[in-house]
């Protein structure tokens, strides 16, 4: 929390308490994010010289890019105030459009937000360079299921920024029964919520939920299996109104879809809003992912973006971001500050107990399973 010399919280707010940076307010928000965040290089801490990595463009910005939704209005201007550094804020909504991005070449981001299942691909491309980890003294908060990882053993490369599951967003007074536990509801829907059925718009998601649907590996890769999902989910066609990885948050929200593949903390956010929304992790087994911050190769600000990493992993701070956008936090004492109904939520905190896969979407299997989704979108 930003506070004044005195320790008077700093006013910072940019925006209603209850609003969030979502893909249409980002651009009003950054706006109003730069106008508020220099005021603040006043504490002796802020202005704190700390030996370390440099920026490869000497100036006092930030840039970053990361899943719409995914934020309170409260962390970025206190950083701000903190720091002295400016940040700008930029959204997307799917690990698709994120690495399209990045291999085009035409990104200046200093932190870049992609799955966990996704950092080979980003290694394996160069899209990523190793972190200055002794600017990130906080890296020792992180729970160590987010240290001890395959995808990147000791966080050379990656900060984890939240973590969640993929499951069933549904409406409670109009899903048969007023309950979903598992993806027939959404693979199969009754013909009454003909229109009212999204699914996600991204391409491993879309696949892997369909073959845990289908009884098959979620990693499949076999023809005959990929063969069976298109079919499955061209069949669906005018049942399903749209595939969405961001609007369905306002969708579900306004009764305007009832059954939505979504994430977690998303439906939880659509639930704040509208009491008739529940989310179901299905009986088959569903997915476990976490998004991690990474330094983008050659970004013009890496000093300013591992500043900010160790920012983020302070327990109050990732305890904020976390309340308030309902996703798992990864850091251990955050844990502490949050309320009991969010901690004791087995939705959000599933126990061992809950079937959750791991993908590995890396070289061909990723492009099979885009080459499905494709021929799914173009249908
Ligand atoms: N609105 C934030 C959504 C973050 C979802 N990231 C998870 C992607 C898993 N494929």
């Amino acid at each position: 929390m930003a506070r004044d010399r005195d320790g008077r919280e700093l006013n910072l707010l940019v925006q209603h308490p209850r609003s969030r940076i979502g893909r249409r307010a980002f651009l009003r928000v950054g706006a109003l994010l730069g106008a508020a965040g220099l005021a603040g290089c006043t504490a002796e801490r802020a202005c704190k010289v700390q030996p370390g990595a440099v920026n490869r463009v000497p100036e006092q910005l930030l840039s970053i890019y990361n899943w719409s939704d995914y934020i309170d209005d409260r962390s970025i201007p206190a950083f701000q105030a903190h720091s002295g550094i400016r940040v700008s804020y930029d959204v997307y909504s799917s690990n698709d459009d994120l690495l399209a991005k990045m291999k085009s070449g035409r990104s200046q981001f200093d932190i870049i937000v992609p799955t966990n299942w996704f950092i080979p691909t980003y290694r394996r491309l160069g899209l990523i360079e190793p972190l200055p980890r002794e600017l990130i003294p906080n890296l020792r908060n992180l729970d160590r299921a987010f240290v001890d990882t395959d995808y990147d053993p000791g966080n050379q490369y990656t900060v984890p920024w939240q973590w969640g599951t993929t499951g069933i967003g549904y409406n409670t007074a109009k899903v048969p029964g007023g309950k979903v536990d598992s993806w027939k509801a959404l693979f199969d829907p009754a013909p009454q919520m003909s229109g009212h059925v999204s699914l996600l718009r991204e391409a491993s998601e879309l696949i892997n939920c369909a073959l845990i649907y289908l009884g098959k590996n979620p990693n499949s890769t076999a023809d005959a299996d990929l063969a069976e999902v298109v079919s499955l989910i061209r069949s669906l066609k005018g049942r399903v109104s749209k595939f969405s990885s961001d609007t369905y948050i306002d969708e579900l929200a306004k009764n305007q879809t009832w059954i939505a593949h979504g994430w977690s903390g998303d439906v939880f956010q659509a639930a704040e809003r509208n009491r008739d929304i529940a989310y179901a992790i299905p009986k088959e087994g569903s997915l476990r992912w976490a998004d991690v911050m990474c330094i983008p190769k050659g970004a013009p600000h890496p000093r300013n973006a591992a500043l900010f990493m160790n920012y983020v992993l302070q327990p109050t701070v990732n305890s904020r971001i976390s309340r308030y956008v309902s996703y798992g936090t990864p850091v251990t004492l955050a844990k502490a500050l949050l309320p009991d109904e969010q901690l004791q939520d087995p939705t959000i905190y599933p126990p061992a107990s809950v079937k959750l896969s791991v993908i590995t979407p890396s070289g061909e299997k990723l492009q099979k399973w885009q080459a499905a989704y494709s021929s799914i979108i173009k249908a």
